[in-house]
């Protein structure tokens, strides 16, 4: 017999479908995320697998938890536990606007659990808001971190829908080829924003030249005065400087000043002057946060 009955499918991830399903023997609801990898390949490399067995080890209550690795015929499912939504669908069904303490403890969370993985030596790489997953209680658990090193980010996923850019920093955008955990605070920030402001996108971008130019209007045009190294970048090309038309406070009207603050200290072109996730959790935007989320980290 099948050890996992499955249910509906719940979305269209980067490597695969992800599926609801029921353990036959213990009724548990997990999520199943089947990977697919290149067509004409043998199976499944041993850099891939070994990385997703290492990702079974990364416990935290803010990252998903990778239950088991399944690999059978060629093809490998992973067992994850299951959450009630994703962010993108907890946007599209809002009805009222998220009230500010619930981005404070939802953007909390994803601090906590990004500094975590960084702790640990895991990057993300492709944070959005369709791998971040909350339940109804309010807990917020993050999706796939530590995939892109198992098995690349490709340009498009697997159902041929465009791999969007609009968490990706600048260094990135400009083909850096060396990763780091300041690629992940970047779209932590982004995704910050657009919990303020209910779900509106702050970048969304719809190619390189179009994202790049989008973020240099609010942040001011990179250049070396402000970023050293930026022109060695392999994909760099200077763009005009544009008039600064938008204030913080127009971008994020929502947000007090210790957030605006906070969001602007992850929100630097220059990856090297990124805050930490680590850092960014203490940050006096959180001193009002309610005492019940941090009984949650006292274990
Ligand atoms: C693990 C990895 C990816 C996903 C998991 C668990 N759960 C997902 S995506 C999910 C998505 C929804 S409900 C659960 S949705 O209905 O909001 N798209």
């Amino acid at each position: 017999m099948q050890k996992y009955e499955r249910l509906e499918k719940i979305g269209e991830g980067t490597y695969g479908t992800v599926f609801k399903a029921k353990n036959a023997h213990t009724q548990e609801i997990v999520a199943l995320k089947r990977v697919r990898l290149d067509e004409d390949d043998e199976g499944v490399p041993s850099s891939a697998l070994r990385e997703t067995c290492l990702l079974k080890e990364l416990k935290q209550r803010n990252i998903v938890n990778l239950i088991e690795v399944l690999y059978s015929e060629r093809k490998l499912t992973l067992v994850f536990e299951f959450c009630d939504m994703d962010l993108k669908k907890y946007f599209e069904t809002l009805s009222t606007p998220i009230d500010q303490v619930t981005v404070q403890t939802l953007f909390y969370q994803l601090l906590r659990g990004v500094a975590f993985c960084h702790s640990k030596n895991v990057l993300h790489r492709d944070l959005k808001p369709q791998n971040i997953l909350i339940n109804k209680n309010g807990e917020l658990k993050l999706a796939d971190f530590g995939l892109a090193r198992a098995f690349g980010i490709p340009v498009r996923c697997y159902s041929a829908e465009v791999v969007t850019l609009w968490y990706r920093p600048p260094d990135v955008l400009f083909g850096a080829k060396l990763y780091t955990t300041s690629i992940d605070v970047w779209s932590a920030a982004c995704i910050f924003a657009e919990l303020s402001t209910s779900g509106k996108p702050l970048f969304p971008g719809s190619d390189v030249d179009d994202q790049l130019q989008r973020i240099f209007k609010l942040l001011g045009t990179a250049s070396e005065s402000t970023w050293e190294g930026v022109s060695k970048l392999p994909e760099f090309k200077q763009f005009q400087e544009y008039p600064i038309s938008m204030t913080w406070e127009q971008v994020v009207p929502n947000l007090n000043n210790a957030g605006t603050d906070l969001l602007q200290l992850m929100m630097v072109c220059d990856p090297s002057k990124r805050i930490s996730a680590e850092v960014a959790y203490h940050h006096s935007y959180f001193d009002s946060l309610p005492n019940y989320i941090h009984l949650w980290y006292t274990d």
